[in-house]
């Protein structure tokens, strides 16, 4: 058996089996934001589902709080290479945020919109049966506003640039319409499994 000693990255099989290709094991939290981090206050903090450029529900801070809340735990992976294993969320499912809107119909892309401006485009079924939340708690507190704070999307099983912090909106949208990083090179989908990282990965 061969060992790198200390320094190297080399990993058990067991953690090595949870690493999508190119990823490497971080144990802190870095914070990545394009812009400066917006501070919202609850009070003024909204929620706005819509259909193209027409408002289908929205919910106040207080009223979001009152909806079915659900836990997720697992590993989050950066396109930078960074995962970070058995991270604890907590917030309200797509789905559940969908049914307490009474959405019907489903168009197959959505944009995620942002305080700050930041966008990210998600096909509708990424964010369907339990794969994605509108976070609001990480590790069982309230998230930091650098980490997204009051609410984030979280899409776990996507390159973590597609969990947009402080959102404040998801829009239906007929084709799929790049977002921030996606109208700058990266992919539009981001499944780090296959290594989406750039506009070119298949
Ligand atoms: N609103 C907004 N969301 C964002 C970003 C951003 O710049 N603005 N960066 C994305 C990128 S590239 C990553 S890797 C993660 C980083 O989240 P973190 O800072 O909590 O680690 O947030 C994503 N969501
Ligand atoms: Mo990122």
């Amino acid at each position: 058996m061969v060992t790198r000693g200390f320094t190297g990255r080399r990993v058990d099989p067991e953690t090595a089996a949870r690493l999508p290709p190119g990823q490497h094991v971080t144990q802190d939290f870095p914070v990545l934001s394009a812009t400066p981090t917006p501070q919202i206050d609850p009070g003024d903090w909204r929620f706005t589902l819509k259909h193209g450029s027409r408002p289908i529900a929205s919910w106040s801070w207080l009223e979001f709080s009152q909806l079915p809340r659900t836990l997720w735990q697992g590993d989050i992976h950066c396109v930078t290479t960074w995962s970070r294993l058995d991270t604890t969320w907590e917030g309200v499912s797509i789905d559940d945020l969908l049914t307490a809107a009474a959405v019907g119909e489903l168009t197959p892309f959505m944009l995620a919109d942002c305080y700050g401006g930041y966008s990210t485009n998600v096909q509708t079924a990424d964010l369907l049966n339990g794969k994605a939340m509108i976070a609001t708690m990480f590790g069982g507190r309230p998230l930091s506003a650098q980490h997204g704070g009051p609410a984030r999307l979280l899409v776990p099983h996507l390159y973590f640039w597609k969990s947009a912090k402080w959102c404040n909106g998801l829009k239906f949208t007929e084709r799929d319409e790049a977002g921030f990083w996606e109208l700058r090179g990266y992919h539009l989908r981001g499944d780090p499994w296959k290594e989406q990282r750039y506009s070119g990965d298949r």
